[in-house]
C-alpha cells in the first residue's frame, strides 16, 4: 500500500486588489519566493506516524498539475491544509476522488473548519495527527475508514505520543531552510494572537535532548541547514532557552526564530544565541505607543516559571 502525503507548498498573498494598490508586506512577494521552499513539518510528522510496513511519498505542489494524467497515483491520499491555499487543496481532493483515490484531509484550516473540509474528503483529521492518524491507516487497510477523527490537541511530546519528523524524506531535495518545532502555542495568552487559541490547549515544550536529536536528523538529511524553528514564542521560557543553547553550540548550525521581545532584557540569552548560530529572529512589536501595547496585553500566564 503507498500513501501519497501532499503539502501545498509555497506562500500566497491571495487578495489581488490590495496587491494592486500596493497594500502588501514590504518584500513579501519577492521575499516568497524564498521563504516558499520550507517542507511542510505537519506531513513529515504524518509520515512518521504511518505504520511502518506502508510506503509513503512526500510530494510538494506549488503549482499542482493540470493534467489528471500528471497526478502521481497513490492507494490513498493525505493532504495538509493551511487557509490561504484552502481552494486548491480542496480542488486537487476533489481531482483525486473523482479518480477513485480517497481522500484524507488534515491539519489548521480542517480543524478551524470540518464541516467544510468534510464535503471534499473521504475523512477528515481535526488537531494533530498525533493520537489519530495510526487509526486512519490500519482502518483504511481494513475497509473500514470513518469519516472523522479527533487528533491530540495537546501532550504530543509526550513519550509514547511524540515522533521524530521524517526529516529523511527530504534528502536529495533542496531547501533553503528546514523548520523543527521546538514548542507548541505559547503561554502567554495575548487577545489577538491565535497560537494559544486555535494551534493548541496548553503550551507544549519539547525535552532539550529531543530537540538536539532533530536538529541532528536535519543536519543528515540536508546539506547545511538553516533551521527555521517552527514555535510561536521559542525563548519564552528562558532557563530552558539556555539550556537548549548550550547544547547548539557544538551543532554549527544557522538559524532563525520567533520570539518576543524580553530576550532583550536578557544578555546572557543573547549572548548564547549568537554562539549557538542565531542569524535572524522575528519579534512582533504590536504597537509603538504604550497605550496601544496596553491595549492588547496578554490575558493571562499558563505557567509563572518563565
Ligand atoms: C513554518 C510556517 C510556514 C512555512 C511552511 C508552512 C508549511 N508548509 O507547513 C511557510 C513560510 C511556507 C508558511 C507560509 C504561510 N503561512 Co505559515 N506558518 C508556519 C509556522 C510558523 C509553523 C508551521 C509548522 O511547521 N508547524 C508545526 C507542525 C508540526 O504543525 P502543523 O503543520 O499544524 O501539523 C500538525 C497538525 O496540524 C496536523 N496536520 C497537519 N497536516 C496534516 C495532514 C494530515 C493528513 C493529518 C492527518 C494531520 C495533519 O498534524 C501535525 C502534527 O501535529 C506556523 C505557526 C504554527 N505555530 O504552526 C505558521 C502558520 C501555519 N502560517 C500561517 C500563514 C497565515 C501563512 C501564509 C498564508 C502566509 C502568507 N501570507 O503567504 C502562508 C500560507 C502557505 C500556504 N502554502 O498555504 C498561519 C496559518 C493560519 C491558517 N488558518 O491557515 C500560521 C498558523 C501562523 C499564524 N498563527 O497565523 N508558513
Amino acid at each position: 500500500m503507498r500513501i501519497g502525503l501532499i503539502a501545498m507548498s509555497g506562500v500566497r498573498v491571495r487578495n489581488q486588489k490590495l496587491i494592486d494598490i500596493g497594500v502588501t508586506l514590504p518584500g513579501f512577494v519577492s521575499r516568497g519566493k524564498v521563504i516558499a521552499s520550507l517542507p511542510s513539518l505537519g506531513l513529515l510528522t504524518v509520515a512518521a506516524l504511518t505504520p511502518p510496513d506502508v510506503e509513503v511519498e512526500y510530494l510538494e505542489f506549488d503549482e499542482v498539475p493540470q493534467s489528471d494524467d500528471d497526478l502521481p497515483d497513490f492507494d490513498l491520499v493525505a493532504l495538509s491544509s493551511l487557509t490561504a491555499r484552502i481552494d486548491a487543496t480542496y480542488d486537487l481532493a476533489d481531482r483525486y476522488r473523482a479518480l477513485g483515490v480517497p481522500v484524507v484531509l488534515g491539519g489548521l484550516h480542517v480543524t478551524l473548519m470540518p464541516d467544510e473540509a468534510q464535503n471534499h474528503a473521504d475523512a477528515i483529521v481535526l488537531n494533530g495527527a498525533e493520537g489519530a492518524w495510526p487509526e486512519v491507516v490500519n482502518d483504511f487497510k481494513a475497509g473500514k475508514m470513518k469519516p472523522r477523527y479527533i487528533g491530540l490537541k495537546k501532550d504530543v511530546f509526550k513519550p509514547g505520543t511524540y515522533v521524530q519528523p521524517r526529516f529523511d524524506l527530504l534528502k536529495g531535495r533542496s531547501y533553503n531552510r528546514v523548520t523543527v518545532q521546538t514548542s507548541r502555542g505559547c503561554p502567554i495568552n495575548c487577545e489577538f494572537c491565535a497560537a494559544s487559541i486555535r494551534i493548541t490547549s496548553s503550551y507544549q515544550q519539547k525535552p532539550v535532548d529531543m530537540v538536539i536529536s532533530e536538529l541532528r536528523a536535519v543536519t543528515e538529511a540536508v546539506d547545511l541547514p538553516f533551521v527555521e524553528f517552527a514555535d510561536d514564542n521559542t525563548f519564552v521560557n528562558k532557563k530552558w532557552g539556555k539550556a537548549l543553547l548550550r547544547e547548539m553550540r557544538g551543532l554549527n548550525l544557522r538559524w532563525f526564530t520567533e520570539t518576543d521581545i524580553t530576550v532583550a532584557d536578557d544578555p546572557e540569552l543573547l549572548d548564547l544565541m549568537a554562539q549557538a548560530g542565531c542569524r535572524q529572529i522575528l519579534i512582533g512589536l504590536e504597537s509603538p505607543s504604550a497605550k496601544g501595547v496596553a491595549g492588547v496585553r496578554p490575558a493571562r500566564l499558563e505557567s509563572e516559571a518563565f
